[in-house]
C-alpha cells in the first residue's frame, strides 16, 4: 500500500479521500490554490502544496504544478476525485510519466468512453444494450433525417462529444429536423469543439440508474449495485438513492452484468459508473435499460452505494490502485437497507438556482447518525471559484420510507445562513408524492417547480422571534442580577419597543411589549403574541414557550442579516442598522432608536411637545460615553417609551414622533 498519497482536488471530496487514507495509515497531501488557503481540505491533509491562483485553470486544472507538487511531496499516488481532471486521460499520462501511480482507471478506458458514438459502438459489441438509434460517422444532414424517420419520431439528437445536456435537441417530426440538427451541431461545436451527433429514439418517460463498478489490476470486475439519480434539474443532480426503487431482482442481476461487461470491454480498473436510461413508460421491466455513458471516476453520490453495501469506496478505489486484488467477489455483494443523499447548495431557487456566494455565517448541519460530507465549515467563505456544494448530506436506513423520513428531518435541523440554499426546495422535494411513493422519473421536478419553487412566509411566531432578536432579548443574559434583566419593563404599564425589520421586501413595525423576565407581548398583524424565553442551548439556539406550545428555535445575525429557524424552516429578515437610523436622517424617520445598549440619563422630551430637527431629546450612557440622541425631524412628540433609569438594548425604539400632519 501507499506511504503517501496527494488528491488532486479541494472540497469535500478532498475531505473524504484524507478521511480513508488516515484511517488506512496514509499520509494525504493537499493542494490549494489561492482562494484556499485556509480551507478545510488544506487543514484537513497532513501537508499541503500551493498550486496557484484562484481560477481552477490555474491551480487544480494545472497538471505541471500538480506534478511538482507530488515531487517536492514525495506523494507516490495522485487520487484526482471528480471534476478538474478527473476524467482527463493526458493528465493520467502525465502523473504515470512522472512514476506516480494515477488512482484511478488507465487514460485508454478514460479515452474509449470519452466520445459517445464510438463508446456505444464498443458497447453494443460487448452486449450492453444500447437506445435504438444512430450512432455512426456519417453526419450528412440527409442521411441523419432518413435515420430519424427509420428509428421513428420524436428523435433525440445529441452531440457525440457531449454530457450534460449540451447540444442536445428533441425533435418531434421530420419538419423540424433540419433546423434542430443545426443547432444541436452549432451549439456542440461551441461546447466541444466537435460537431458531430448522433440519434436516439426518444424516451418519453425514463429514469436514470447508473451501476457502480469496480474493476482491478488482474482482470476482475465487479458491481456494487445500483442508485436512482433521475431526480435531476438541467442535468444536475439533486437527490440520489441506492437502490433504485421498485427495481426487479431480475432486472437488478441483468444492469449489473451489462455494467461489467462495459467494464471488461475496455479494461476497466478502479471506480467507475455505467449509466443506464430506463424506458419506464411501462414501468421497470428487465428488457428496457440503455446504455447512455460511463463515467470514469468516483462519482459524487458514491456514498449511496457505500451506506447500501457498508463498504468504503476509497479504500476499495486505493487498494485497487496499488495493486490489491478486489477485496470481495460478487457473491459477497450485498444490499442492505436504502440510502438517500440529498446535495446541499449556496444558490438561490428563486432566482433560477443562481449560485450565492458569500460567507457561512452559521453552518449547523445535524448530527447524530448522519453522514455529512462537506468540504467547509462555518465562518468559511463560498466564493465564486468553485461548485457551490456546501454538503451531501447521507442517510441510511432499513426502509425507503424511514430513510426518506430521516432525509427530510435532516434537512429540517440544517441551520445555514449567510448564503442562500437550496434546503428548502430539498425539503419540499421530499415531500413531492410520487418521489414520496417511489414512482419516481426524470420530470419530477420540472413538473413540480411552480411550488418546489415556494418559499413559505414567515408565520407570526417567527416575526415574533426576529422582531425580540433583534432587540437582544434572544441573546443569553450573562448576568443573575433579575433587575439587569428586567430591559423596558416597569411595573405600572409596560412601554412598548418598536422594531423595525424587512423580510421578503416588506417593511415590518412590530411593537414588543416586555412582560418580566423573558416574558414578552408582540403584537403582529393585530394579533397579540404571549412569549417566554425559556432556556438559552448556545449558539443562537433557544427554547421558548409560544403557550401551549413549547418550541426549540435559532437565530443567526451578522450585521442587518437575521436568520430565524424554526419548525424546519429558515428566514430572512433584514434589521436596518439603528446606527444608520441615528445618524442618517432618511433611516431614522419617525423614531429615536438606541445605537448601541445602554441606560437612559434624561429625557428632554416631553408628550405632545413640539420639537424641531436636531434637538436633543434623550441623553443615554453607554459604553462609559454619554450619547445625545436627537429629534430625526420637525414634528410632535407621540411615544415615549422609555423612563430615565432604563436599561435599553442596542435598536430599542426610545421615542416616536406622531405621524406627519398632511
Ligand atoms: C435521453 C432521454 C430520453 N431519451 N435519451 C439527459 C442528459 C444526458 N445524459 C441524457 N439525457 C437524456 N437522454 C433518450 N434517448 C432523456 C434524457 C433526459 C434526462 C436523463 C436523465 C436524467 C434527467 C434527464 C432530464 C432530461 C432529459
Amino acid at each position: 500500500m501507499f506511504g503517501k498519497i496527494l488528491i488532486a482536488n479541494r472540497g469535500e471530496i478532498a475531505c473524504r479521500v484524507i478521511r480513508t487514507a488516515r484511517r488506512l495509515g496514509i499520509r494525504s497531501v493537499a493542494i490549494y490554490s489561492d482562494a484556499d488557503r485556509a480551507a478545510l481540505h488544506v487543514e484537513s491533509a497532513d501537508e499541503a502544496f500551493h498550486v496557484g491562483p484562484s481560477p481552477a485553470a490555474e491551480s487544480y486544472l494545472a497538471i505541471e504544478r500538480i506534478i511538482e507538487a507530488c515531487r517536492s511531496s514525495g506523494a507516490q499516488a495522485v487520487h484526482p476525485g471528480y471534476g478538474f481532471l478527473s476524467e482527463n486521460p493526458a493528465f493520467v499520462e502525465a502523473v504515470e510519466a512522472a512514476g506516480l501511480v494515477f488512482i484511478g482507471p488507465p487514460a485508454s478506458a478514460i479515452r474509449a468512453m470519452g466520445l459517445k458514438d464510438a463508446a456505444k459502438a464498443l458497447m453494443e459489441q460487448a452486449g450492453v444494450p444500447v437506445v435504438p438509434g444512430y450512432h455512426g460517422d456519417e453526419q450528412d444532414a440527409e442521411f441523419l433525417a432518413g435515420r430519424a424517420a427509420a428509428i421513428g419520431y420524436p428523435v433525440l439528437i445529441k452531440a457525440r462529444a457531449g454530457g450534460g445536456g449540451k447540444g442536445m435537441r428533441r425533435v418531434e417530426g421530420p419538419a423540424a429536423f433540419r433546423a434542430a440538427l443545426d443547432g444541436a451541431g452549432r451549439e456542440a461545436l461551441a461546447a466541444f469543439g466537435d460537431g458531430a451527433v448522433l440519434i436516439e429514439k426518444y424516451l418519453a418517460k425514463s429514469r436514470h440508474i447508473e451501476t457502480q463498478v469496480f474493476g482491478d489490476r488482474h482482470g476482475n470486475a465487479v458491481h456494487l449495485l445500483e442508485r436512482d439519480c433521475s431526480l435531476q434539474r438541467r442535468h444536475q443532480k439533486v437527490i440520489e438513492e441506492a437502490p433504485a426503487p421498485g427495481m426487479p431482482e431480475e432486472m437488478r442481476r441483468e444492469m449489473g452484468a451489462a455494467a461489467v461487461r462495459a467494464a471488461q470491454a475496455i479494461g476497466y480498473v478502479g471506480a467507475g459508473t455505467v449509466e443506464f436510461i430506463a424506458d419506464v413508460s411501462e414501468g421497470l421491466r428487465p428488457d428496457r435499460f440503455y446504455f447512455m455513458e460511463m463515467n470514469t471516476r468516483l462519482q459524487v453520490e458514491h456514498p449511496v452505494t457505500e451506506a447500501i453495501t457498508g463498504l468504503d469506496l476509497v479504500e476499495w478505489q486505493l487498494r485497487v490502485a496499488a495493486g490489491e486484488p478486489l477485496p470481495l467477489t460478487q457473491d459477497e455483494i450485498t444490499l442492505s437497507g436504502h440510502a438517500f443523499e440529498a446535495r446541499v447548495y449556496a444558490e438561490n431557487p428563486a432566482r433560477g438556482f443562481l449560485p450565492s456566494t458569500g460567507r457561512l455565517t452559521r453552518f449547523d448541519a445535524p448530527g447524530g447518525s448522519m453522514r455529512v460530507d462537506s468540504g467547509v465549515r462555518q465562518g468559511d467563505e463560498v466564493t465564486p471559484f468553485y461548485d457551490p456544494m456546501i454538503a451531501k448530506l447521507i442517510v441510511h436506513a432499513p426502509t425507503r420510507a424511514e430513510a426518506l423520513g430521516r432525509l427530510s428531518d435532516a434537512l429540517a435541523r440544517c441551520r445555514i445562513a449567510g448564503v442562500a440554499t437550496n434546503v428548502g426546495f430539498l425539503g419540499r422535494l421530499c415531500t413531492e408524492s410520487n418521489f414520496a411513493a417511489g414512482d419516481v422519473d426524470t420530470g419530477i421536478i420540472d413538473r413540480g417547480l411552480p411550488w418546489l419553487l415556494q418559499e413559505p412566509r414567515p408565520p407570526a411566531e417567527a416575526i415574533a422571534l426576529a422582531a425580540l432578536a433583534a432587540l437582544g432579548h434572544l441573546d443569553p443574559v450573562e448576568t443573575c442580577e433579575p433587575w439587569e434583566r428586567l430591559t423596558g419593563w416597569r411595573l405600572w404599564d409596560a412601554a412598548p419597543h418598536f422594531v423595525m425589520l424587512e423580510q421578503g421586501g416588506e417593511e415590518l413595525e412590530i411593537p414588543i411589549l416586555p412582560r418580566g423576565t423573558g416574558m414578552f407581548e408582540v403584537e403582529i398583524e393585530e394579533r397579540r403574541l404571549r412569549l417566554s424565553v425559556l432556556r438559552h442551548e448556545g449558539d443562537g439556539d433557544v427554547l421558548v414557550d409560544f403557550g401551549p406550545r413549547i418550541t426549540t428555535v435559532a437565530f443567526t445575525r451578522r450585521g442587518e442579516e437575521l436568520t430565524i429557524f424554526m419548525d424546519g424552516a429558515a428566514y430572512g429578515f433584514t434589521v436596518p442598522d439603528p446606527l444608520d437610523a441615528a445618524h442618517h436622517e432618511h433611516a431614522a424617520g419617525d423614531h429615536v432608536v438606541a445605537p448601541m445598549p445602554g441606560r437612559i440619563i434624561s429625557i428632554s422630551a416631553m408628550s405632545g411637545g413640539r420639537v424641531a430637527k436636531g434637538e436633543a431629546l434623550i441623553v443615554m450612557e453607554a459604553m462609559k460615553m454619554e450619547l445625545t440622541l436627537t429629534a430625526p425631524r420637525d414634528g410632535a412628540i407621540g411615544t415615549i417609551g422609555v423612563a430615565v433609569g432604563d436599561q435599553v438594548s442596542e435598536g430599542a425604539t426610545l421615542l416616536s414622533l406622531a405621524a406627519k400632519e398632511v
